[in-house]
């Protein structure tokens, strides 16, 4: 259920609302809207539908021994990517494990074998899934104009031209009455039924909401408010609604379970597409974000693992993302934390308010491409045991190599 109840004057511009309409501006509105999609159980999944099994079976993407993915009827049984396959089967007598492609020394192309395959004599091939990754990327690519590929199997999308065009249909007035792009955007007295949102919702920081904090889902949402008070909540009730169709568009067309989430900023974005799992999606609004951030400490922010990581955990200690903003109230202030490098200090006062606003970069940028295998005991101590790996290397760099031109085939036609 949509409520709207307007505040007195809108915090918005027609400015911010045209500038969502721009490719190269719309991330930087402060109307902007960021959806984060992501595969559930990514590899796992990949195993189950090419072997034709139900979402129910507990399946396991497997290499050698270790377990790589884990489906969620797996996890179901308390197994988790940091068991061994034996100890898997321990907690799941009828797990179905699925080991990876595999190149076989000497050969050059990958294949699946009904044998449980030895690390002596090959080679993990991880291109199934990377193709897999691309044809979910190429829904998204058909459907929305600005994608970033952020991993193997997760995506950035900038909703601006498609929220405009549905802002545009259902209140075509709106740009007519428009006598200067610093007016502020008109009030709204009602939307049309037709337009409700989609996922979980956080309620509002102002407690304007009732609790508890996580309110609602897609089944039994029908006595929960989402309270539109202004044109942000508004773009982001349509971000759901798009959120929502694209994520159903692949599971149509490909299978796949996703699950997604809608915010800002692409931080936000990123955090709420893990909050519910699997295939679900959760929404933040803007004056949400102070309460779905008390779910997160800073290390959550993925940008932070690694050296950075620990030097901020170093210098700020396990503090809360809640007492950082409260208790820091510039970038300055807080450059004091950390040898005065302001530039780190800007970036982590502006993600601990989710206003860290950045581009969505579509170019997949490719550095190096590489082929290895870590040989193990004595499995090669000369030319003639080494020769035959050269042959698995070549291979897959071809085969990567060939996916990219016809990617880029693809692209320029
Ligand atoms: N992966 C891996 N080793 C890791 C982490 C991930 O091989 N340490 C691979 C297997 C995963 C895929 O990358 O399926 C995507 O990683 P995610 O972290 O997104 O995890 P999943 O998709 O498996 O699960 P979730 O549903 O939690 O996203
Ligand atoms: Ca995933």
């Amino acid at each position: 259920m949509v409520t709207v109840r307007f505040r007195d004057h809108s915090k918005f511009t027609y400015k911010d609302l045209i500038d969502l309409n721009d490719r190269d501006k719309s991330y930087a509105s402060p109307l902007s809207v960021i959806c984060h999609i992501d595969l559930n159980a990514f590899f796992a999944q990949c195993e189950q539908l090419r072997l034709g099994l139900a979402e129910s079976d507990p399946v396991v993407c497997v290499q050698w021994n270790a377990l790589i993915a884990v489906s969620y009827a797996a996890r179901d049984y308390g197994i988790t990517r940091m068991d061994r396959l034996e100890q898997a089967k321990l907690k799941c007598p009828h797990l179905i494990p699925a080991h990876t492609a595999v190149f076989k020394k000497g050969e050059p192309l990958w294949k699946y074998v009904d044998y449980i395959p030895s690390p002596i004599n090959h080679k993990v091939s991880l291109d199934p899934y990377r193709r897999e990754g691309k044809k979910v990327l190429n829904i998204f690519r058909e459907n929305c104009d600005l994608v970033e590929k952020a991993s193997v199997d997760e995506s950035f999308m900038d909703l601006g031209r498609l929220i405009f065009a549905k802002i545009i249909e259902l209140f075509p007035s709106l740009l007519d009455g428009m006598k200067d792009r610093t007016d502020k955007l008109p009030n709204l007295d009602s939307i049309p039924e037709s337009i409700d949102y989609k996922g979980f919702i956080i309620n509002k920081f102002d407690d304007l909401e009732p609790e508890p904090a996580i309110i609602g889902d897609s089944e039994e949402k029908n006595n929960i408010e989402f309270l539109v008070e202004d044109w942000d909540d508004l773009v982001t009730l349509i971000g759901s609604m798009i959120c929502f169709d694209l994520r159903k568009k692949v599971e149509k067309i490909l299978g796949y379970k996703t699950s997604g989430g809608i915010g800002r900023v692409k931080t936000i974005a990123k955090l709420a597409s893990g909050f519910k799992k699997p295939d679900q999606q959760t929404i933040i609004r803007n004056d949400a974000i102070p309460n779905f951030l008390k779910h997160f400490k800073l290390s959550d922010f993925w940008s932070f693992g690694g050296k950075t990581g620990n030097y901020i955990s170093e210098q700020l200690g396990e503090m809360s993302i809640s007492s950082i903003s409260k208790n820091y109230k510039t970038p300055v202030e807080l450059a004091k934390l950390l040898d005065n490098n302001i530039e780190l200090a800007n970036k982590i006062f502006k993600i601990v308010r989710g206003e860290l606003y950045d581009p969505i970069t579509e170019k997949e940028q490719i550095k190096t491409m590489g082929a290895n295998k870590n040989f193990r005991g004595k499995s090669v101590c000369n030319t003639n045991d080494l020769l035959p790996w050269i042959n698995v290397f070549i291979g897959e760099l071809i085969l990567r190599i060939q996916d990219i031109d016809e990617e880029d085939r693809k692209s320029t036609r």
